[in-house]
């Protein structure tokens, strides 16, 4: 079963990790399809990983290739205004991405994940929660392993992370479960405004069994659900919170199961994510002990707001997965810092509007470092900023001012594709370099 009847030739957009699993998806299929990638990128990742028999394309379009396409598959990186897919779809050729080729592919139960900020870390937990259950869980999408690539194994219960690009190409993924988590400004240079944005997340909720939704952010909330819906946030409904022996504890309707200090990770915005979790296991009747075992025990994901090297009483702290504004600010907002903050931000700032960090940093004792393409536009905040090429420059003027008490923190609020392959790259970079400065940090204060 792959619902691609009377499909022969298929023509994939973009390589990468994601193109990678679509050919190699289609290429398991008894199905015999004609398989050609286009990416316009004139090196694309990925190109020594292609099986011999695939046609690439690549540094180009080829509207030959494109215009005699049965199924055209896009990858997330790719816009589906861009001229050339607006002249394949008006000539009539079906373009969709890579998850609604697992949706037409899988058999087993799946619940998904989407929002602005957040998303990584309750699709975590929730693999987390199901594995504590002792089930054999896929755990990726836009994180982690690509959907198709899972679909070779043979996993009981599929959580995806969906990105807002992912779902524009989705149509018919049936869920047992799906979350908004909340919205924020991101993706500015691909959506014509907030709400084009939102409605593209939006389509989480279209085939599914349950719609969860953010009590304390409404814009998550779905318009019309025919089905069953429920919700999370701060107060004592439906998955939240309440006083229990003097203490906060996550609730379910009103009963009281595990005191919030007993959460691994830290930050509010991780309680509304661990309420968010809970909703999605529950829905999947993840026994909900092993829910709460999962709770006490993750502690965080890679890139963010890790603490990476500590020297001399200065802190160096990897946030290179705050990608917008908004997980920026919460990074911000969670500080707890005796001398001063050594903030680097900049990158591809995708259209965003970047003023609300300026009354967050005039609070702040920061030293603002600003590089990459779009450094300008942080460097009009503060009075003082230091402007750079690399985020790596900024790194060591870093390592020779910082003092006992203060924290470097790389957290970008930018997408790093101006300077690197990915915000895991970056962070690797951050790291590698972290380690090796902190010992020229002099530490006297
Ligand atoms: N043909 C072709 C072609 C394909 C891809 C040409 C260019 C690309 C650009 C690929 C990609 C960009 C995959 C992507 C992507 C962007 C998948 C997801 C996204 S994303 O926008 O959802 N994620 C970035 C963001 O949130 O800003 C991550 C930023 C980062 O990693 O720094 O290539």
């Amino acid at each position: 079963m792959n619902g691609l009847d009377g499909v022969r030739k298929v023509v994939v957009i973009g390589l990468g990790m994601t193109g990678l699993s679509v050919v190699n998806h289609l290429l398991r299929q008894p199905d015999e399809f004609e398989i050609k990638v286009i990416d316009t990128r004139p090196t694309p990742p990925g190109r020594d990983e292609l099986p011999s028999q695939v046609k690439l394309c690549s540094g180009q379009w080829n509207m030959d290739w494109l215009l005699a396409a049965d199924l055209i598959v896009a990858s997330p990186g790719v816009a589906l205004a861009t001229p050339e897919l607006v002249v394949a779809k008006q000539a009539g050729i079906e373009i969709v991405g890579d998850i609604e080729l697992f949706a037409r592919a899988v058999t087993k139960p799946v619940v998904a994940i989407t929002g602005s900020n957040g998303k990584s870390t309750v699709t975590s937990l929730v693999g987390e929660m199901a594995k504590e259950a002792g089930i054999n869980v896929g755990v990726g999408g836009n994180i982690g392993f690509a959907a198709l690539d899972m679909l070779a194994q043979d996993h009981e219960l599929y959580v995806l992370e969906l990105s807002s690009f992912q779902l524009e190409t989705t149509s018919s993924l049936q869920l047992k479960a799906a979350v908004y988590l909340n919205l924020s400004e991101d993706h500015m240079d691909r959506y014509s405004g907030l709400d084009d944005y939102s409605q593209a997340k939006m389509r989480i909720f279209n085939h599914t069994e349950l719609a969860v939704f953010n009590r304390d952010d409404l814009a998550t909330r779905p318009a019309s659900c025919p089905s069953a819906m429920t919700s999370f946030g701060f107060d004592s409904a439906e998955y939240g919170l309440v006083n229990h022996e003097g203490e906060e504890f996550l609730a379910i309707e009103q009963q009281p199961l595990m005191a919030t200090r007993d959460i691994a990770l830290v930050g509010r915005h991780n309680v509304a994510n661990s309420l968010a979790a809970l909703a999605l296991a529950d829905a999947v009747n993840i026994d909900r002990s092993a829910a709460c075992r999962a709770l006490r025990r993750y502690n965080g994901l890679a890139h963010r707001c890790q603490l990476v090297a500590n020297h001399q009483d200065v802190r160096w702290v990897n946030d290179s997965k705050a990608t917008n504004l908004a997980s920026t600010l919460a990074a911000l907002k969670g500080l707890n810092l005796s001398g001063k903050l050594h903030l680097l931000v900049g990158g591809d700032g995708k259209g965003a509007d970047f003023s609300e960090l300026r009354p967050v940093l005039a609070d702040l004792n920061v030293q603002l470092y600003c590089y990459g393409r779009d450094a300008h536009l942080f460097a009009s905040l503060v009075d003082h900023p230091l402007s750079v090429e690399t985020m790596e420059q900024a790194m060591i003027i870093a390592a020779d001012t910082a003092q006992a008490g203060d924290m470097v923190l790389l957290s970008p609020a930018c997408a790093s594709f101006d300077q690197f392959p990915n915000f895991m790259a970056r962070g690797d970079a951050f790291v590698t370099l972290a380690t090796e400065l902190q010992y020229k940090v002099s530490g006297a204060s």
